[in-house]
């Protein structure tokens, strides 16, 4: 019955001038990098019941939680295995796996030496992050910008230390690992200076980035944000900033699609960007109301984020990184339902009869334009979705569900 589906939709598709099989072929090739934090709630591994810090918040309490980077690594297996394709793994600082008591700012690729070995078993790239919140040197909400300079110096070797941890994957496992730099600084109330810190930032930056890495080891990424939780007034790494830092030093941007005001959408970001910028890291979440990182779905905004995407065919210039943590449901249901997600944005993106579109658009047929971007949504799309799925010997539609609920019952139960 699938493949029967799948043969009238191509069809259909067909009539348009669509090439079917060849989006399909495009649609395998995309990595999406799975951030590792939606499995345990951004908790990681090196302190037992530390709370999560940095003006970031998981919600919920959902039973099974991975306590440890084994459990952690069985959930993602089972999350990789109803997921079609083949993607990376996005690993920040604090899962690293430390015997003794390793300190931020002396962690060495070691310490990742579970996780690279895991991902070469799968095939699968690394990405990475240092972590600058849950930390009792961060609790005050200044890391990078910190006004001590000692505890600025503390931050600099931390983010030092994780661009060798980033490089030495993306030499090992022969795909560049992206290592996005995000800091939580900022203030709950109106700063009497806003330009000390961020020239503070701009230095210690300017520090982190000094040792140099081939391209094919590593992409250097800058994460601006809006606001967070106690850093309502100000933010040292604005979207400004962040934009003239990644512009003038030649690094990727990174838009986190929940770190904008609630109706500004990263959308249309991504070509104005990439008119200067060569590459881009894209945080795709969802915020309601404010940047709550909801699990992501296939909502308008995601179908305009994956069009911009492959339209102008900048699969190559823009990393797809997903950025939630929902605490209140099935964490790998979580995470296998916002990838999903992401993929068949995608795939309808790359559905779309993109030459009929733009000669519309040029000759001003606007209400031709409109008519047809409205009919392709009604199109048998989720019969070429299915036919993906099981030619990547993924369940097909909701029975994912089945075997994330057989595992519960089996695994994480028992935690
Ligand atoms: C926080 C940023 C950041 C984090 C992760 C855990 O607002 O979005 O990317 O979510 O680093
Ligand atoms: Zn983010």
């Amino acid at each position: 019955m699938i493949e029967q589906a799948f043969q009238l939709s191509k069809a259909r598709y067909q009539e348009l001038g669509v090439d079917v099989e060849a989006a399909l072929k495009k649609l395998s090739a995309i990595a999406i990098s799975l951030h590792c934090w939606q499995g345990d709630d951004v908790g990681g591994f090196e302190y037992a019941d530390r709370a999560l810090s940095g003006g970031i918040q998981a919600t919920g309490n959902y039973p099974g939680k991975a306590r440890n980077a084994a459990e952690l690594r069985a959930d993602l297996d089972l999350a990789l295995r109803l997921i079609p394709g083949t993607h990376r793994l996005n690993l920040h600082a604090i899962y690293a796996e430390s015997g003794r008591k390793v300190e931020r700012d002396e962690l060495s690729v070691e310490q990742f030496r579970n996780w690279i070995d895991w991902a070469a078993e799968r095939h699968l790239g690394l990405d990475f992050n240092p972590t600058f919140f849950s930390h009792p040197l961060a609790d005050d909400n200044w890391t990078l910008s910190h006004p001590k300079p000692e505890i600025r110096e503390f931050w600099i070797r931390h983010g030092q230390a994780c661009r060798r941890i980033a490089a030495a994957m993306g030499r090992e496992l022969k795909t560049a690992a992206v290592n996005n730099v995000w800091i939580p600084d900022g203030s709950k109330d109106i700063p009497a200076d806003r330009l000390a810190p961020r020239r503070r930032l701009l230095e210690s930056l300017d520090r982190i980035f000094q040792e140099e890495f081939p391209k094919c080891e590593l992409i250097d990424a800058v994460e601006s944000k809006l606001f967070g939780i106690g850093s309502e007034s100000y933010v040292v790494g604005s979207h400004e900033f962040y934009m003239g830092y990644a512009l003038s030093r030649r690094k990727a941007l990174c838009l986190d699609a929940g770190h904008f005001h609630p109706t500004e959408v990263i959308s249309d970001k991504i070509s104005s960007v990439l008119c200067f910028a060569d590459e881009l890291l894209l945080h795709v979440s969802r915020g309601v109301r404010w940047d709550s990182d909801h699990v992501v779905l296939f909502n308008d905004e995601l179908q305009a984020i994956a069009q911009e995407v492959v339209r102008y065919g900048f699969e190559k210039n823009v990393h797809i990184g997903l950025d939630y943590f929902d605490a209140s449901i099935n964490r790998i249901a979580a995470w296998v339902i916002g990838t999903r997600n992401m993929l068949k944005a995608l795939l309808f993106a790359l559905l779309e009869p993109g030459a009929t579109l733009r000669r519309m658009e040029l000759e001003g047929d606007l209400a031709g334009r409109l008519a047809m971007m409205e009919e392709l949504k009604g199109l048998p799309f989720g019969a070429v979705w299915d036919y993906y799925c099981a030619q990547h010997d993924v369940p097909v539609g909701f029975a994912f569900m089945k075997e994330v609920r057989e595992y519960e019952k089996n695994v994480l139960a028992k935690r």
